[in-house]
């Protein structure tokens, strides 16, 4: 069986996956990727689109935030409708200036894919994690199919960074690993239309018809999504049946601009959460930990809020021989995610129809809305969650 060997090896070539590898490569730490869907795969996915300053900062910091500083978009707050009504919340001067950034989590993979082969550095696709090994030993395995053949990869440390559906989680033994979960009773239809958005910002609608939300991938493609219950058959929605129903729930004479339809997918939504991040060798980051809802727009940055932690534990490691950062590291990140679980959760809950809700849950949150925008108080705690809590209290 082909052996090879590597300091960290990394299972997922999604936007944890990548940042890690980023970060070791410049910090002289060699990491293999291994990820089990096709290139054209990868590239292609469909996610995240907002991004929070300490999520972008990262990415420039780290070396490929090239073409994220030339194709974002700033936003500096949003629009939330509800009762018919259009309210904006400043979220640059709610929190001193700080604003998210629009920039598609498809687009900042492409360029970490692009940035990691002109360096000549693995990143093998097509190849996919089995099984780990000796995970409390000096060295583990990575078991995995690469080119129909079996194959091995020895490493001193694992990156877990194979998303919600992956295996390294699976290999925390059930004695030790605690889990936590929600499921929310609908789900997000997400489309891509070839169409200039007609709200410049991100509008999140509450209606008793069901959540909206606008966002955007660039001048000509708007990002739209509308609650649905979780087993829509979205193939039977045509374009104007669903432009009509997005301009019924934003309400407020809002009138979406139509296109064609380039993308539609389903996304179910929950809340999930282990613990812990770390045993033996093998350290978790990103959705194979934990997952939220998307309102809100955390999943992705919640992912790089660990890589940055996990990069760093690295680092410290092999520079200085120091595992302190390391031993921490599931207890720092939980603090975070649990926190931005919340915030996840009260976006979802606040803004969504639930199947059986009551006439006083709903006046429960349109007061939770209005409350957010007449409240000094109730705007700036909902805008320090949006624009990313501090790191200021983690290392
Ligand atoms: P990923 O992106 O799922 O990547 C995991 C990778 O691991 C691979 N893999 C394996 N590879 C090898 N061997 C195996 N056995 C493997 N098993 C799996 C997979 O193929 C994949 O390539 O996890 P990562 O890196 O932790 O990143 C997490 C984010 O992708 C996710 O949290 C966000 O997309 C969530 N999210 C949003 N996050 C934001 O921060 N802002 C947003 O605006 C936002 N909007 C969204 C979202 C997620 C959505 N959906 C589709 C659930 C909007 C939507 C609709
Ligand atoms: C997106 O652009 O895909 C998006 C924007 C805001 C959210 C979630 C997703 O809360």
């Amino acid at each position: 069986m082909k052996k090879i060997k590597t300091q960290v090896g990394i299972i997922g070539a999604g936007p944890a996956g990548l940042l890690l590898a980023q970060m070791l490569y410049n910090r002289g730490i060699e990491s293999v990727i291994l990820e089990s869907r096709d290139r054209a795969y990868v590239r292609a996915r469909l996610r995240a689109g907002v991004q929070e300053q300490n999520t972008v900062d990262t990415f420039i910091k780290e070396g490929v935030g090239e073409k994220l500083q030339k194709n974002s978009m700033v936003h500096k707050g949003i629009y939330l409708h509800f009762n018919n009504e259009k309210h904006y919340l400043n979220v640059e001067e709610l929190t001193g200036g700080k604003v998210v950034t629009v920039y598609g989590q498809q687009q900042v993979t492409c360029d970490m894919i692009d940035i990691r082969e002109a360096n000549g550095l693995p990143l093998l696709f097509e190849a996919k994690a089995n099984k780990i090994t000796d995970l409390r030993e000096k060295n583990s395995q990575i078991h995995f199919t690469h080119e129909g053949e079996k194959k091995v990869l020895e490493c001193d440390f694992i990156a877990g960074c194979d998303g919600f559906h992956g295996i390294s989680r699976k290999h925390i033994p059930k004695k030790i690993q605690q889990t936590f979960q929600r499921t929310f009773p609908y789900a997000w239809f997400g489309i891509l239309a070839e169409a200039p958005p007609a709200c410049h910002e991100v509008i999140y609608a509450h209606s008793d018809r069901g959540f909206a939300l606008q966002s955007m991938r660039g001048p000509n493609l708007s990002r739209l999504y509308l609650q649905v219950p979780n087993n829509e058959d979205i193939n039977q929605w045509t374009a104007d049946a669903f432009f009509d129903e997005f301009d019924k729930r934003v309400g407020a004479g809002y009138q979406v601009n139509r296109g064609e339809l380039i993308n539609r997918g389903l996304a179910p939504m929950k809340s999930f959460v282990s613990e812990p991040l770390r045993y033996g060798n093998l350290f978790l980051s990103g959705d194979a930990a934990h997952i939220v809802p998307p309102t809100g727009a955390k999943g992705m940055n919640l992912a790089i809020a660990d890589v940055k932690i996990l990069g760093e534990a690295f680092n410290r490691y092999y520079k200085d021989q120091d595992d302190d950062l390391l031993n921490r590291y599931s207890e720092i990140c939980l603090r975070r995610i649990w926190k931005v679980e919340r915030f996840s959760w009260w976006c979802t809950t606040t803004t969504h129809i639930a199947p059986r809700q009551t006439k006083f849950d709903t006046k429960m949150q349109l007061a939770t809305l209005s409350y957010l925008v007449d409240s000094k108080v109730g705007g700036h705690s909902f805008a320090e969650n949006y624009v990313g809590l501090s790191f200021r209290e983690q290392f």
